[in-house]
């Protein structure tokens, strides 16, 4: 009997060895740690047959166990430690970056049309020194209109042409109500621009409810209405072509007078007639004035001591004849075959 337990010993080892070739995963080795091992593992098996075994024969067959047990753990253990190291040297492989592939490039975003030429007209206002000043979107009556000489019924201040909100307050429908709270905190001299967002109930294709306006003012002793035409040409001239001609219409606002739209000669026809100017051989750029006394009275100015000028403009329409563009939809529809363009 003690010959056949040896026998199973001596090859136990070498079965062992040849098993564990094949193994390459954790998985797999435990699965051969439990054959070998386990309750019913080859091991097991072989001391269960100890019982056969006379007493004396006993302490040497058991030795044998266990010197077998001993060099089987210690062959699953350098196993496990060669498995752990393949694994690693495999991960460290796959998380590799190859440096050498070649870049993913990410193009350039660019700025809005309307803030490229917001920009521009900001720029050419503060070198002539005035402030750029912001104010709320939201009004009041008494700051969009009532302070700006617009009377209670005028057509401007009907429900088809200003959007209302909750509690009496309104969408600013000019920028206009920056520059009274401006007037309303400073005293004379003062030289501002006021940009930002205007809304009036209108949609077309040279009209949206929402809208980029820019309105200046200059108020202080002895402004005249030749101050006004000074800086405004200075203005156009820096904006647009510094040859074109420029020309000053008689206009109607409530809070200038005398109040004048200013035209610049078509830079696309040079006067003579085309899609852009439909003909007139003129370009509307904006609208001006000297601030009406009323205006004046309403922040507290002192109306026999400072005179002053105003104008507005809107910035899409004035981006629309800087570029020949013919739907003022096109700058909200964030069309990038549209935006690439500028
Ligand atoms: C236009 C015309 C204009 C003004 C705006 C103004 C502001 C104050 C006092 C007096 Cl605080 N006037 N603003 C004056 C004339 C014209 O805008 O066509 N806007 C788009």
């Amino acid at each position: 009997m003690l010959d056949i337990i040896v026998k199973n010993l001596e090859e136990l080892l070498p079965a062992l060895k040849a098993d564990l070739k094949d193994v390459h995963t954790t998985r797999d080795l435990e699965e051969i740690r439990v054959a070998y091992l386990g309750k019913k593992g080859k091991l097991t098996t072989i001391m269960k047959s100890f019982g056969s075994l006379d007493p004396e024969e006993r302490p040497k067959a058991g030795k044998m166990v266990n010197d077998a047990k001993d060099k089987a753990l210690e062959m699953l253990i350098r196993k496990e430690q060669d498995i752990n190291e393949k694994e690693i040297l495999l991960q460290i492989d796959n998380e590799a970056i190859d440096l050498t592939l070649p870049g993913t490039a990410t193009p350039p975003g660019r700025r809005h049309p309307i803030t490229q030429v917001l920009g521009e007209i900001e720029e050419i206002f503060v070198s002539m020194g005035f402030d750029v000043e912001e104010g709320p979107d939201i009004e009041d009556d008494y700051h969009n209109f009532e302070a700006l000489n617009t009377p209670p019924f005028h057509p401007a201040r009907d429900l088809h042409d200003t959007f209302y909100v909750e509690g009496g307050l309104l969408l600013r429908t000019q920028t206009s109500p920056v520059q009274i709270r401006v007037m309303e905190r400073k005293k004379p001299p003062l030289a501002i621009i006021a940009p930002g967002k205007v809304y009036r109930v209108d949609m077309d294709v040279s009209h949206s409810p929402m809208f980029t306006q820019v309105e200046g003012l200059m108020v202080d002793e002895k402004i005249s209405f030749g101050d006004l035409k000074g800086v405004v040409e200075v203005f156009i001239h820096q904006l647009f072509d510094k040859e074109a001609a420029i020309r000053f219409r008689p206009h109607y606002f409530p809070f200038t007078e005398p109040s004048a739209e200013v035209d610049l000669q078509c830079v696309f026809c040079r006067g003579s007639g085309c899609r852009v100017c439909k003909q007139t051989g003129w370009l509307e750029i904006m609208g001006c004035g000297m601030v009406h006394p009323a205006v004046f009275e309403n922040v507290g100015y002192d109306t026999n001591k400072y005179t002053g000028f105003a104008f507005g403009m809107g910035v899409e329409r004035i981006t629309m004849l800087k570029y020949g563009i013919n739907d003022i939809r096109l700058f909200y529809e964030n069309d990038l075959r549209f935006l690439k363009q500028f």
